[in-house]
């Protein structure tokens, strides 16, 4: 009994120091939400710091007090017993005052904060996100573009998310741009963000929504306004067409193997609403919400059993050939 203690506790500090190591050593980079790169995080940001100052600055003071009590007021003899008192009405108005007027400065500072996150640019762009076991579905209905699992953003420019779900409760989680906003089935949350920084955001779903919560990621570029438009652009036109014989092959196999019923392919056959659109699958840096990166080897090996790379997944083990697994791997890699 003793010794299982010891032995968990030795295991408590080694995982401690291993997780410093990693720190100190740069590994795994989290994504941190006190790195805001968005105006609506740094929002959120700034007043964590307010809070967290006040927070110290009453840690200090109650701390300060209790000490002080305790040294100036320590008994001297061992018999000593101290002066009884009933209440001292100075005291008790003024340790009921202090807390009132600091909870009323955070109420204040919330309620602003909870407005400026509330009113939503008017030029923003309209993003609609759904949440799905266990992939994201984004489209611009604006614009045109349904995608999955990779959102794009304008720099400088307020970005309008509509959030829901097609099944259970997800939720929205860009640390370093914002959330956390749930997708609820049937109910549509809003939220918008302006990035002010370009770069690649890491995003993750932030309710557990079953086996295979933890493989919900999601991949946000924040990007120029020119960049940006070219993206639209590329996504709004028809699906390349195969030119090689194995991606022609894998073309027909779309329609034959039942790939259809589920994707959408846009200038195709291919209408299913069940799946991510894969019109221009190939110009996504990853597949299965992050799990995996685009490439051909990878993009065969999800089709050839999704349930074994993702737990769970609704995209079923398809009876497929090796033939059949090359020409869709090599068709679908056409899809830039
Ligand atoms: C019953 C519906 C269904 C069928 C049939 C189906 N899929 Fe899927 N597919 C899905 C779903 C759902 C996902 C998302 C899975 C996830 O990420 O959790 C998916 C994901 C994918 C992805 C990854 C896309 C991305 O951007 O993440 C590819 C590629 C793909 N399917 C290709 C195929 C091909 C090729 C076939 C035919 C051999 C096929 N699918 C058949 C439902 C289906
Ligand atoms: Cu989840």
């Amino acid at each position: 009994m003793l010794s299982s203690h010891a032995n968990l506790i030795t295991k408590f500090w080694l995982g401690l120091a291993g997780l410093g190591i990693m720190a100190l050593a740069g590994c795994a980079p989290a994504p941190s939400a006190l790195a805001p790169a968005s105006d609506h995080a740094a929002l959120i940001a700034n007043l964590f710091f307010i809070l967290f100052a006040i927070a110290v600055v009453v840690f200090v003071v109650v701390e300060a007090l209790l000490f002080y009590a305790v040294m100036r007021f320590r008994r001297k003899k061992a018999d000593e017993i101290p002066e009884q008192v009933h209440g001292n009405p100075k005291f008790e108005i003024a340790w009921t005052a202090v807390p009132a007027i600091v909870l009323a400065i955070i109420f204040v500072l919330t309620w602003q904060t909870l407005n400026a996150l509330a009113a939503v640019p008017a030029d923003a762009v309209k993003i609609q996100v759904t949440g799905h076991q266990w992939w994201w579905q984004v489209e611009y209905p604006d614009l045109g573009v349904v995608t999955a699992n990779e959102i794009h953003l304008p720099l400088n420019q307020a970005a309008a998310f509509t959030l829901q779900a097609a099944d259970v409760i997800h939720s929205f989680w860009v640390p370093e741009l914002g959330g956390k906003m749930d997708l609820i089935p049937g109910h549509s949350n809003r939220m918008w963000i302006r990035p002010t920084q370009i770069g690649a955001y890491h995003g993750q779903c932030a309710e557990f929504c079953g086996t295979s919560h933890a493989n919900m990621r999601l991949a946000v570029v924040v990007e120029t306004t020119e960049q940006f438009n070219a993206w639209v652009a590329q996504q709004k036109s028809p699906a390349a067409a195969p030119t090689t014989d194995l991606a022609k092959r894998g073309a027909e196999e779309i329609t034959k193997a039942g790939c259809q019923a589920c994707h959408t392919i846009n200038g195709t056959t291919a209408q299913g609403k069940v799946g991510p659109n894969l019109t221009h699958v190939a110009s996504r840096k990853q597949i299965a919400a992050g799990l995996l990166d685009f490439d051909a080897d990878n993009v065969r090996l999800w089709i050839s059993d999704p349930p074994a790379i993702k737990p769970g997944a609704t995209m079923p083990k398809l009876p497929l050939t090796p033939d059949q697994l090359d020409a869709l791997a090599a068709y679908l890699t056409t899809l830039k």
